[in-house]
């Protein structure tokens, strides 16, 4: 490959609209206009590749001078404005209750007239681990790896059935049982469950009659609004969780002469203590299993009101305006073995101290600061939906849009909503989102409300890079950072191996070991998996200094896990043993999805060399392992295989498509430089047909928009936005679905569908995955019109489109630094030289 001048990004004093990109840590930010040589990657170039059929001109487009010519249309504006709303509290947690959150803390607001109820959580609030099993060892059985070898000489000899049953026994995580529930959920003993921390209710005394009812959900300002009038006089109450103040703060006001009378509570579903003093209520907590301690700590402030503490309750008398202030807090510190150690009650005591003197404007307007900082770098409008369609309530749209009607708006809302929930689940300095972002009402939540990392949670941070929330992704890195040390315990351990590695279900004590249920628990290809986000960061983001301190020791670690664990076949080819198809069919050899996560890690590691120029010898370990790596196989129905012997089902239906890892998040398999693996991509996704679970749909999103089918694509947003009831566990034909407040249904809820649903939209209008920037790939028939600004192209490009009729009429894009990019629309693919800075409107 030829070597070529770049110049960084400097800032040049233009105004942008929206901020360029986002870098998780200052103190890794690269030097502006450092001028380096550099050889170029993928995503640093965007202009190597060779592409197949498609027409190619080297003809750049009209270059038109930036005047701000995409405008935002007024067409429409009302039926696409970003509230979910309602006309009735919510009875219901997970369907109807409205979520906030501010990455730490989270909390689910139900709107109640006599009694306001705001269930809350903290994200570190775990049973499990040590405090629970004095001899937990991160689920590892330290001598697996003894077993191994045995393991592989069974599947080298066929005898599948044998190799999974000594696995099974000698190699698999251990627990302490199993506590099934009756509606199905489950406790895991010793593993433990992410826990629901306490309710916050506020009894309104003496409302009588409600009228004017409006509970809203406003993602453009971050609130949850309550409206209503009862007895004449009207009430208001606004309630947000704020970031930069580590707080969740409501008020409630209301027009009465006299003021209101509240009663406010603190409960807990564990054990507790509730205390009054100076001000604050305090609820002091321990876990039942583990003995975790925990607080919360609410300022209560009503001027001129009187206050009075009884029955564990206070009452406040006469209040015309109520402010409460919430901090929350336990003693987990991410630290091994004992995950514990932090002075939360000071910690508490520090976060209210330090707004007391601030009023509830104030607070709101240092959220709105910082959630619009984020939030407002994109913006989507999809037209064709009826202004009028604005009076129906969110259920009402969901009604009629399962009834087969089109709402393009409220199509718009959903994706706006998976950026407003990752906002709220995830933020620098807090633990990842887990499996239900952070919300939680139950002592047994599904999965445990947990790490699984054979999906689920990668799946939720999809969205986060495209829809320009990369640092979103920081709780995610620095999480798989510190699971390195557990990881590495349980590769040497358990497969006798250098490296990390982690496994389907992961909590935050460092559980690292196949999971005990065999076989779906076994999957070492987590950390590859996750290695990919890690990469990922730097390939949209081109932070050199985060690729090196923070991206290169977590690939690297993890790639030596592979290079250690692959074998040799007879063919001379590297395959994985034992092998699992996340969870379908029994371990075996070479399983598609291991070797394309094994392919995925090892080239971006390629990648990550050019950038740095350094690593030789590892570099070159890594290329030539790549480079022997049994590759994608089509078997006899045309199917792209999964399992390296050619025995699909073709009537399977299973919702996990794991074969397909390369199409979508991976890119090894791709339109333009294997069309041929693509084609048979597809047959397998036919096969597998349109049923799921709310995130098996939802890839199935993210496939079709890789295959460019645009309507395939959009059929299965729709069936993604179903509306549902159902909560109780559900897989295939029947899973999937939408709740009335727009959370995803497994069902029950699992955020990795609400992100993965936003992350296919964002693939139907831009791609960047195959070395060329695309616009509008997978454009459906039920988006005629509308305007995209703020996505996000890998190799640093921010990408604005405006279409008509299908057609692509503007696009704007923004690079990060000066080169040459590839742009294709449709079949027209053309080079343009972007100019780091500048704006460039493209026009075809
Ligand atoms: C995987 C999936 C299940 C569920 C669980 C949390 O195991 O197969 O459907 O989403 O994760």
């Amino acid at each position: 490959m030829s070597v070529y001048k770049l110049i960084q990004y400097s800032a040049n004093g233009q105004t942008m609209r929206y901020p360029l990109l986002n870098k998780f840590n200052d103190s890794y930010k690269a030097g502006a206009s450092r001028e380096r040589v550099q050889r170029p990657g993928l995503y640093g170039l965007l202009s190597v590749l060779i592409f197949g059929s498609v027409a190619c001109s080297d003809q750049p487009p009209e270059v038109v001078t930036i005047d701000d010519s995409i405008k935002t249309s007024e067409a429409s504006k009302s039926a696409t404005s970003l509230v979910l709303w309602y006309d009735k509290p919510a009875q219901d947690w997970m369907s109807q209750a409205l979520p906030i959150g501010n990455g730490r803390l989270a909390a689910m607001v139900f709107g109640g007239v006599d009694e306001e109820h705001i269930q809350f959580n903290e994200e570190s609030l775990w049973e499990g681990g040590a405090g629970e099993w004095p001899a937990y060892e991160g689920g590892n059985r330290p001598d697996g790896h003894r077993y191994l070898p045995q393991v592989r000489e069974l599947l080298n000899q066929g005898k599948f059935e044998k190799a999974n049953e000594l696995a099974q026994e000698k190699m698999s995580g251990q627990f302490l049982g199993e506590e099934r529930s009756s509606d199905g959920y489950s406790y895991y003993k010793g593993f433990g469950a992410y826990q629901p921390f306490a309710d916050i209710r506020v009894a309104l005394v003496d409302q009588g009659e409600a009228s004017e009812y409006r509970r809203e959900l406003d993602l453009e300002q971050g609130i949850v609004n309550i409206t209503y009038t009862a007895r004449g006089i009207e009430h208001r109450r606004t309630v947000f969780a704020s970031y930069p103040d580590r707080i969740i703060s409501a008020q409630f006001s209301n027009t009465s002469e006299r003021g209101q009378d509240y009663r406010i509570g603190l409960q807990s579903l564990h054990q507790h203590d509730i205390q009054w003093s100076e001000g604050r209520l305090r609820l002091v907590g321990a876990l039942k299993r583990n003995g975790m301690k925990f607080e919360a700590s609410l300022d209560i402030d009503a001027p001129g009101a009187s206050l009075s503490f009884s029955d564990n309750a206070l009452m406040v008398s006469g209040a015309k305006e109520l402010q409460l202030t919430l901090a929350a807090a336990t003693e987990y510190q991410a630290v091994a073995p004992h995950y514990k150690g932090r002075d939360f009650a000071a910690d508490n005591q520090q976060v209210l101290d330090a707004v007391e003197t601030l009023d509830f404007d104030t607070l709101l307007a240092r959220h709105q600061e910082d959630y619009k900082g984020l939030f407002e770098r994109m913006y989507l409008r999809l037209d064709g939906s009826d202004a009028a369609l604005s009076n129906l309530t969110t259920e009402q749209r969901l009604q009629r849009y399962r009834s087969g009607a089109a709402d393009p708006a409220l199509e718009a809302l959903f994706f706006q909503y998976g950026r407003y929930l990752l906002i709220s689940a995830s933020r620098p300095g807090s633990m990842p989102a887990n499996l239900q972002g952070k919300w939680n009402d139950r002592l047994n939540p599904a999965w445990a409300s947990d790490y699984h990392f054979n999906i689920n949670i990668q799946m939720i941070y999809w969205p986060a890079e495209v829809t320009g929330l990369g640092e979103l992704q920081q709780p995610l890195i620095e999480y798989m950072d510190r699971l390195r040390e557990p990881g590495r315990k349980t590769a040497k351990q358990v497969f006798g191996s250098p490296g990390w590695v982690v496994n389907t279900m992961n909590n935050p004590f460092g559980y690292t070991a196949p999971g005990w249920g065999f076989p779906w628990g076994y999957f070492p290809g987590g950390a590859a998996w996750l290695s990919q986000h890690a990469w990922q960061h730097y390939a949209f983001s081109l932070d050199e200094q985060y690729l090196e301190q923070r991206a290169w020791p977590i690939m690297k670690e993890a790639a030596e896990f592979w290079l250690h664990y692959l074998q040799t076949n007879e063919q001379g080819e590297l395959i994985s043993s034992p092998s699992y198809s996340p969870e379908h069919g029994g371990i075996s050899k070479g399983a598609a999805m291991d070797q394309q996560l094994a392919w995925d890690l090892f080239n971006n590691i390629g990648e990550a060399c050019n950038v740095l120029q350094d690593h030789q010898s590892f570099c070159d370990q890594v290329a030539k392992a790549k480079s022997m790596l049994q590759g994608p196989r089509i078997g006899r129905w045309g199917q792209l295989q999964e399992w390296a012997e050619d025995r699909d089902d073709p009537d399977s239906k299973h919702r996990h498509v794991s074969q397909l890892f390369a199409l979508y998040p991976g890119n090894q398999i791709n339109l333009e430089a294997t069309p041929a693996l693509a084609d048979a991509a597809k047959v397998s996704l036919v096969a597998r047909g349109d049923g799921g679970t709310g995130w098996s749909i939802a890839w199935k999103i993210n496939f079709w928009s890789r295959l460019h089918d645009g309507d395939k694509a959009h059929q299965l947003l729709r069936r993604l936005l179903r509306l549902t009831n159902e909560k109780s566990i559900k897989y295939g034909e029947s899973g999937g679905g939408i709740y009335s407040n727009l959370l995803v249904a497994h069902p029950p809820f699992q955020l990795d569908g609400n992100e993965g649903g936003t992350a296919g939209m964002a693939e139907m209008l831009l791609q960047s995955h195959a070395g060329v920037i695309a616009l509008l790939p997978a454009l459906p028939t039920a988006w005629p019109d509308g305007e995209v600004k703020g996505l996000r192209a890998r190799g640093g490009v921010q990408v604005d489109i405006i279409w008509r009729a299908g057609e692509l009429v503007e696009a704007r894009l923004l690079a990060q630094r000066t080169g040459s990019y590839r742009i294709r629309v449709g079949k027209t693919l053309s080079t343009v030289t972007l100019t780091a800075g500048q704006p460039y409107l493209y026009r075809l």
